[in-house]
């Protein structure tokens, strides 16, 4: 019985040594900051009670690990959040809606200049979620940063382009959000798409479950991105506003070999090409993707410098114009040509 005892005495203070010396690092994965509009900066922002009143505040506490809760409300901005500094891929930092609630985050205050994003990210495993962010002077949210994660967002009304990933942005993943009405109105809408990653993006950049309505110019664009991306089971429709170019999803540019990837997509009445090659010089693998009234529904007119075009499982249907498919290994497909 005493060594029992004994025993159990040992164990009790391993666990309180252990309880005593638990790594910093853990402590930092569990840093919690609420931000609610009853909030004040002078709290201490570590519970509901004693919340920030603002984003500006909470993001002066963020370090690998940092999640921020937004409550309920309108949160009104007229500078850019400028997310330079990094989580791990074990701690990110995240900015998240509050469990239920639908916060919004207004720049319409903004000056309308190229300058003036919502939310730039050039650091790397940022995860922003649950938030609507409206009314931007130019990007709502701009990446050029690494393994960042945007996911269940609505972007709208922006002076550019909803959520554009540039500038080596690499390795970055966009979940179910819906990017609309989106219009550059100085430049009469030749601008603004719902999603872009393009103008040189490094590697690994994906799409799951967006949506791209109503936009000014492209609905997705991959401009001259210079590294391939892959689009799943996502939509873009109904996009094309003044001088927009009006394409659903545009999948190259500027003669840049991208062999981008796109399943199970859909196009539906875009002004003009519901997937448009754009002088992409690469292939393209379309798997399952339908083109719907759209001006033309596939158009992809060039055959790649080297490979073919991938196009398995895909139906046009409607479309003023004919299909356009060239250089293309096509399997089981309904073009209208
Ligand atoms: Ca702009
Ligand atoms: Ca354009
Ligand atoms: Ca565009």
């Amino acid at each position: 019985m005493k060594k029992i005892k004994k025993v159990v005495s040992v164990l009790t203070i391993c666990i309180m040594v252990v309880t005593l010396f638990q790594p910093l690092s853990a402590n930092a994965a569990t840093t919690y900051y609420y931000v609610s509009t009853t909030g004040s900066d002078s709290n201490d922002g570590t519970t509901r009670a004693t919340a920030f009143l603002t984003l500006t505040k909470a993001l002066t506490k963020a370090t690998a690990g940092t999640t921020i809760f937004v409550l309920n409300g309108t949160y009104s901005y007229s500078f850019t959040f400028k997310l330079t500094q990094s989580g791990t891929a074990d701690a990110p930092i995240k900015i998240l809606n509050y469990s239920g609630h639908t916060p919004v985050i207004d720049f319409s205050s903004q000056e309308y200049a190229d300058s003036s994003r919502g939310f730039q990210i050039s650091g790397d495993h940022w995860i922003i979620a649950g938030l609507t962010i409206t009314s931007a002077g130019d990007n709502g949210i701009h990446i050029s940063g690494n393994y960042n994660r945007v996911q269940d967002c609505l972007i709208t009304k922006c002076g550019d382009t909803g959520l554009q990933i540039s500038n080596g942005g690499s390795y970055n993943t966009i979940n179910r959000v819906t990017s609309t009405y989106n219009y550059d109105s100085k430049t009469n809408g030749e601008n603004a798409d719902g999603f872009a990653a393009k103008l040189s993006i490094g590697p690994g950049n994906v799409f799951n479950s967006c949506t791209a309505l109503y936009n000014s110019d492209d609905g997705f664009d991959f401009y001259y991105a210079t590294n391939a991306v892959k689009v799943y089971n996502s939509e873009a429709s109904y996009n094309g506003v003044g001088d927009g170019n009006g394409n659903g999803f545009k999948v190259g540019g500027n003669y840049s070999a991208d062999n981008h990837y796109l399943e199970g997509c859909t196009a539906i009445g875009n002004v003009k090409r519901g997937f448009d090659q754009n002088n992409n010089t690469g292939y393209v693998t379309l798997l399952n993707c339908t083109g719907t009234n759209n001006d033309v529904n596939f158009y992809f007119p060039k055959a790649p410098s080297s490979g073919t075009h991938q196009f398995t499982g895909c139906i046009s249907i409607g479309g003023t114009n004919k299909d356009k498919i060239v250089g293309a290994t096509v399997t089981n497909c309904t073009f209208n040509q």
